[in-house]
């Protein structure tokens, strides 16, 4: 065996379970890593300029490509930074390794600048944080983690690296990497009672999430409904393209408003819950938002999430894709012609007010705005829309611009479409930037609210730096709208403390300038569609800011 260091082992270890890039900020504490990066250059280090920023644009690698994702942070300090986009990545249950630097152990209880306990400071967010107390251990945890990290319920993981463990050579052996298979299906049983509780259904409706992207289902998804004809509905938090929204089954994304859902839910018999938390809500509310006694099914791979907050008849745990396909066979076996008969007269019934009618509907509604000064922001979102370039990622942290977004935007693949999941802003600008790296033949449009985008606004620079093809239209409000409307709604009040950026105004393509970008400002609606078309066509890494209607 060869001897190695534990910085370059530690490299060669992220490599080998798939890692092509190393989000990163620097210390002392990870010189050791950073010297190693020499001897494995075909590992890409992107450098973004605050932790938070480093893990959020990690989260968007893995988002738009479902793949493993490593970042490194400095040190307590650097940790610290960073846990509201780990709160994210916990959230999408993102497969990350997040590393930090730790001081030398020589130091011993000395308590040196900058220490403190990462395992302790990370652990209420990952699956599992470790500390590398012997370089032995080194190859085993990096294959441990990176197997938790990956194996559903998926999500970030912690180790600690002291720079005594990093700088310290040994003979060791790698190993290699498991990967769990858990694409599991349903037993006969189970399969047979939940197709029996389906045809005896008279009005069933599907809810699906984010496990039809993380198991590659859209497809199944979409033949299962076929099948039975039943109406789909996107969970109430729809961050992902959970199901192809041009399909005639798909009715739209449920809103968080309980009493809204509950009377979208109360005309079915029968909810069948796929791959989701279907009713997570927001703001609390006296009304619950599933109808008394409403029977539910549930499969998915989250057991966390099955029969949560529900009773559920028949609960199931299994990988959503291999589920659809046994079901979809033995719904059309046992269903025979009556059942094609049934799910025909079902879906003409749909087609009347899909999410494609609805859309027409609300597309007219929007274009009577189109002449508005400030530009009205939904009809701001339906150019964007209109205006993207074939095969482009949307990503979204837009908050007041956001609503109609999956009303709008065609979902058609599954890394196509990112929204803001955990309700931590801050997410939009870094997530593009790392869904860009993740797939460089997509051009990215990432479309954010002003106030979420100054939590994060150093990752245009890593996007300038990297030339990546990211467009990023930015909806200048002057302030934080949504907070204002809530301020209003639930507490009457119209005196905004706190809420606006006017005074002064910030100059966002000074800014974006600053930090490498090419940058256009635009304030009149005659000059918008033109103005969006040409970012889009052009090359490199742009800010279009648009000037919004920001009245409550
Ligand atoms: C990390 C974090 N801090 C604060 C908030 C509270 N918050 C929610 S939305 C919002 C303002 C968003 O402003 P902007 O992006 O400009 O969207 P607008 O409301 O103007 O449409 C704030 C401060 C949050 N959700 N997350
Ligand atoms: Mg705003």
């Amino acid at each position: 065996m060869a001897r190695i260091s534990g910085r370059s082992a530690f490299l060669a270890l992220l490599q080998d379970e798939g890692i092509t890039h190393l989000f990163g900020n620097p210390g002392t504490t990870e010189l050791p890593i950073m010297h190693a990066l020499a001897e494995h250059p075909s590992l890409t280090y992107v450098m973004a300029m605050q932790e938070s920023v480093v893990v959020s644009m990690a989260d968007g690698f893995s988002r738009a490509s479902g793949q493993l994702v490593a970042a490194n942070v400095h040190v307590a300090p650097g940790l610290g930074n960073a846990m509201g986009a780990l709160f994210g990545a916990k959230f999408t249950r993102t497969p990350m390794i997040l590393t930090a630097g730790q001081q030398e152990q020589g130091h011993g209880l000395r308590e040196p600048l900058l220490y403190d306990s990462l395992v302790r400071m990370a652990e209420p967010l990952v699956k599992w944080a470790i500390e590398v107390t012997r370089l032995e251990d080194l190859p085993r945890i990096v294959r441990r983690a990176a197997k938790i990290a990956r194996t559903p319920p998926m999500g970030p993981v912690f180790i600690s690296l002291p720079g005594d463990i990093l700088n310290a050579e040994a003979e060791l052996d790698l190993g290699a990497r498991t990967d769990i298979d858990s694409a599991v299906r349903p037993n006969d049983n189970a399969l047979m009672r939940l197709a029996q509780r389906i045809l005896a259904a008279k009005r069933p409706v599907m809810i699906v999430g984010d496990e039809i992207v993380s198991s590659n289902a859209l497809a199944e998804a979409a033949e299962f409904a076929q099948t039975i004809g039943c109406p789909v509905l996107q969970q109430t938090i729809p961050f992902g393209a959970h199901f192809p929204s041009e399909h005639p089954c798909f009715i739209g994304a449920l809103s968080r408003s309980q009493p809204k859902v509950r009377q979208v839910l109360s005309a079915y018999d029968l909810l069948i819950a796929f791959g989701t938390d279907p009713l997570r809500m927001s703001v609390d509310s006296p009304v619950d938002p599933l109808p008394d006694g409403m029977p539910i099914v549930q499969v998915g791979l989250i057991d966390w999430d099955i029969g949560k907050n529900y009773p559920v008849e028949i609960a199931i745990r299994a990988d959503v894709r291999e589920t659809f396909s046994a079901l979809t066979s033995l719904l059309q076996e046992a269903g025979g012609a009556t059942l094609a008969d049934t799910a025909a007269r079902r879906i003409e019934a749909i087609k009347t007010d899909n999410w494609s009618a609805r859309r027409r509907a609300l597309v007219q509604t929007i274009e009577a705005k189109a002449a508005q000064t400030p530009i009205d922001p939904d009809w701001l979102l339906l150019k964007t829309v209109e205006a993207l370039p074939e095969n482009a990622i949307f990503v979204e942290e837009a908050l007041t611009a956001a609503p109609l977004v999956p009303a709008l935007l065609p979902y058609r693949d599954r890394h196509g479409f990112h929204g803001l999941a955990s309700g931590g802003i801050g997410w939009g600008l870094p997530g593009a930037v790392g869904a860009s790296l993740a797939n460089p033949d997509r051009p990215v449009v990432c479309f954010t609210g002003d106030g979420s985008a100054m939590y994060t606004i150093q990752a245009l620079w890593t996007a300038a730096h990297h030339r990546l093809p990211v467009n990023v239209v930015l909806i200048n409000n002057g302030g934080y709208r949504i907070i204002k409307q809530r301020l209003l709604s639930f507490h009457g009040s119209r005196e905004f403390v706190g809420m606006d950026f006017t005074d002064p105004s910030v100059d966002f393509v000074g800014l974006a300038r600053s930090l490498g970008l090419e940058a256009i400002r635009v304030s009149d609606p005659a000059t918008l569609v033109q103005t969006l078309q040409s970012a889009f066509a052009r090359p490199g890494t742009k800010l279009i800011e648009v000037m919004v209607e920001g009245s409550v």
